[in-house]
């Protein structure tokens, strides 16, 4: 969603002035190589747009994960609105009883309402975002069929079986495993990889990441792994500093992205080897 239009290599996606002033400093961070380059802004009719590198250009019927980062996925602000001036919407509390009809409260279901806050903080917990620290949001096949009914999954078992259905397509078309192997091996140590880069990195230090994404992007040929979506990565106060790896408490800024990390890491390990044996 957001992403519009596209020009030899690139995208445009609507601005964004939080998403903006983070890809400025990301072109500057070790962090480089991992998102998308970014290339400016440009305006098309009313609305202004960040221009960046397409990620699946040059690529053949890529198949696509997104995984969404971090033990929560709402602004700490989003929690203190809903305590001093909530805002109900309608909008959320129906897709949240579409989903699960008795999971809003009996005043809930009464404003026909919830908060922004309730209703992310719903997903976050019937999801494995809040116990793994990310969640599978969406997976689109290499014929275009997007996968997005993820909610049941809670458990590393569940998200290993997830990446095994996502790297399938390789097993069939090409000279069955081997093929497997490669892109589970090739996903596994770009992420090593980036978990050094995070580690050296100072925008990870003075940044609270929310709702960004790592995306998966593989074809017959290659496959690597980006970080993408920084409309909700907030800077934090002068020389305050989050680590990434500990529990989120309200207060703390903490987004728990190297739980999730970590997490991933490890069910890709436990694809590796079951595709192997
Ligand atoms: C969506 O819920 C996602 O959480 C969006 O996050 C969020 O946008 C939407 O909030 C919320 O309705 P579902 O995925 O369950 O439909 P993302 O854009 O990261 O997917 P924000 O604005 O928080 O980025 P609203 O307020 O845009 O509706
Ligand atoms: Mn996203």
């Amino acid at each position: 969603a957001g992403h519009q239009g596209i020009k030899g290599g690139e995208v445009l996606k609507l601005y964004s002035e939080l998403e903006a002033k983070c890809l400025d400093s990301l072109m500057r961070d070790p962090l480089r190589p991992f998102v998308p380059q970014y290339y400016g802004l440009v305006t098309r009719g009313e609305h202004c747009y960040i221009r960046l590198e397409d990620l699946l250009n040059g690529l053949r019927r890529p198949v696509i994960m997104d995984c969404k980062m971090g033990v929560r996925t709402f602004q700490e602000e989003e929690l203190i609105k809903a305590q001093t001036k909530p805002n109900l919407r309608s909008d959320m509390y129906q897709k949240m009883v579409k989903v699960d009809p008795s999971a809003p409260t009996a005043e809930e279901h009464e404003q026909k309402g919830v908060t922004k806050w309730r209703y992310l903080q719903w997903r976050d917990t019937t999801s494995s975002t809040s116990t793994l620290g990310f969640r599978i949001e969406g997976i689109m096949m290499e014929d275009g069929t997007v996968q997005r009914d993820f909610r049941k999954i809670h458990t590393l078992t569940q998200i290993t079986e997830a990446l095994l259905y996502f790297t399938r397509s390789q097993l069939d078309t090409l000279v069955s495993h081997r093929k497997v192997l490669t892109s589970h091996n090739a996903y596994h140590s770009r992420l090593v990889d980036l978990k050094d880069a995070l580690r050296s990195s100072e925008f990870f230090r003075k940044h609270e990441v929310i709702g960004s994404s790592l995306l998966f992007v593989h074809d017959h040929s290659k496959a690597s792994v980006w970080m993408i979506d920084f409309g909700k990565t907030m800077p934090l106060p002068d020389s305050k500093e989050v680590q990434h790896g500990i529990p989120w408490v309200e207060g703390n800024r903490e987004d728990g992205y190297l739980i999730g990390l970590t997490s991933i890491l490890t069910a890709l390990s436990q694809a590796i080897s079951l595709a192997e044996g």
